[in-house]
């Protein structure tokens, strides 16, 4: 059987890491299937739709991996894959968040809401025996024990380009690892709950140093980004984590997601022994009213604080800020600034409010018809505050980004 999974493009192009999803959906088939499978993945951002197209010619089943800006481009290659024999599956955060809406292009055969792994063993095993999969939506209970997962198969995903395009970026060879799934907290304008709902699921740390080790000896990986909504959740983890990686000699620098309010010094202490060489904070507002109104959980004293214990302990910060929050003023966003320049972090992003499914901004009614291959958070036209415009607000984002040219991040600094 020939299964060829496809991660379609943004309309912006915008740069995709390695397609880890698709990844771990490919190693768990070819763990728990009981034969042989042809498992082919092709991305947007790489290949042409011919080739796309050209290589779904003869697959049985067609699985598609669309965040919403990609959406749009995975049913046009669809709409033109589809023939009477295959079968066309739709994952990941759009399909999830919009299961309904998805499930009623013509050329699509199967939603899966949620996490993929036990849903495309389904649809596989199914499609082998001539079934037709029960119903065009299917939802299963999450894997209870990740560590049940194998690897992600970095073959299949063509991980080396990326490799390649992270070595000309930056110098180094650069991959992903998830070490978790899900994040507790529940930030007003994030979807991740979409797919993880409120459960969050960590590896053991012997299952992720054994990948690592893998990555270093089989890849000659130099750096490594987690790419876990909060790498920081469990204080135990870390530690037994850092330890371990010590102990077995492993100096391979890292970096990950942090939430401010997980942070402590001894955590600190135990990323830096462990070769955390950088951290990228949240921080979102410098406006305590504004960072209520994202649910964000932390105070600005506390993002002080953090800051200046990960700058003590060697650790590289990274802020991410966000503007357009509905109650933002023009004071609020001077506080961001001000808390900017406080606490001096040596890359910083600033992007725009975006109503992306399935967050607290998106609007069944009003926006369930939109084409989200443009929309992006470094620029949009639909956020506007109470009291600024949406050129306003982009005005200041322009403005800030400008006085801070020399930190901004790599993405946004493509952006201009
Ligand atoms: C790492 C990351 C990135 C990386 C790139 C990741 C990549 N592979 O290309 C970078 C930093 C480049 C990035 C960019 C952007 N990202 Co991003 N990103 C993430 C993050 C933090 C983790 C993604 C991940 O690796 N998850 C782990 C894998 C295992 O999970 P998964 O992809 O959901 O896959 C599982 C299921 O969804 C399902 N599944 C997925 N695909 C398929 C396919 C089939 C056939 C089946 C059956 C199942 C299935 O099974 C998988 C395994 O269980 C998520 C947050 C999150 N919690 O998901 C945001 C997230 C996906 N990103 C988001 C956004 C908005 C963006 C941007 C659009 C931002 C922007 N510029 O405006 C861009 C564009 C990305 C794109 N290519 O479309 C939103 C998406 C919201 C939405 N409705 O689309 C998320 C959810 C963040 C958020 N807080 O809201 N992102
Ligand atoms: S901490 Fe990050 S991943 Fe978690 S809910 Fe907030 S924005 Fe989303």
């Amino acid at each position: 059987m020939k299964i060829v999974f496809v991660q379609p493009l943004t309309g912006f192009k915008g740069h995709t890491w390695e397609a880890l999803n698709i990844g771990y959906l490919s190693s768990y088939l070819e763990k728990y299937y009981s034969s042989d499978l042809d498992i082919e993945f092709y991305s947007g951002f790489y290949d042409s739709d011919e080739t796309i197209l050209h290589a779904c010619e003869d697959a049985d089943i067609i699985g598609m991996s669309c965040t919403s800006p990609q959406f749009r481009h995975g049913v046009e290659l669809a709409n033109q894959i589809k023939n009477k024999d295959n079968l066309i599956v739709f994952g990941g955060v759009h399909a999830s968040a919009l299961p309904d809406l998805v499930a009623q292009e013509p050329s699509i055969d199967v939603v899966v809401v949620g996490e993929g792994e036990k849903a495309m063993l389904q649809i596989v095993n199914d499609f082998n025996e001539g079934k037709k999969t029960p119903s065009k939506l299917l939802h299963f209970d999450f894997v209870e024990d990740l560590d049940t997962i194998p690897f992600p198969d970095r073959t299949v995903i063509k991980n080396e380009r990326h490799i390649q395009q992270a070595y000309k970026d930056n110098g180094v060879r650069i991959t992903s690892v998830l070490t978790s799934r899900g994040c507790p907290f529940r930030c007003a304008f994030c979807c991740s709950e979409t797919i993880w709902h409120r459960k969050t699921r960590i590896r053991s740390v012997g299952n992720v140093l054994q990948e690592i080790e893998e990555l270093v000896k089989d890849w000659n990986i130099q750096f490594l980004k987690f790419s876990d909504d909060t790498f920081t959740l469990n204080k135990k983890w870390i530690a037994e984590f850092s330890r371990r990686k010590i102990e077995i000699g492993l100096n391979l620098p890292y970096g990950s997601n942090a939430h401010v309010n997980t942070i402590d010094e001894n955590m600190l202490k135990h990323l830096a022994d462990s070769n955390c060489t950088e951290l990228w904070y949240g921080v979102e507002s410098g406006s305590s009213k504004i960072l209520k109104d994202m649910r964000k959980s932390i105070n600005v004293e506390r993002i002080k604080k953090v800051f200046k214990l990960t700058k003590d302990y060697g650790i590289k910060t990274r802020a991410y800020f966000l503007l357009g929050m509905p109650n933002e003023t023009i004071e609020d966003i001077r506080l961001t600034e001000k808390l900017c320049d406080e606490i001096e972090p040596d890359v910083v992003g600033f992007s725009l409010l975006a109503p992306f499914p399935d967050n607290e901004f998106y609007d069944y009614e009003t926006m369930k018809d939109w084409d989200w291959s443009m929309f992006d958070e470094y620029s949009n036209d639909w956020v506007q505050t109470k009291t600024l415009t949406n050129q306003q607000l982009k005005d200041e984002q322009k403005r800030l980004v400008e006085k801070y040219q020399r930190k901004i991040t790599f993405r946004q600094k493509q952006e201009k």
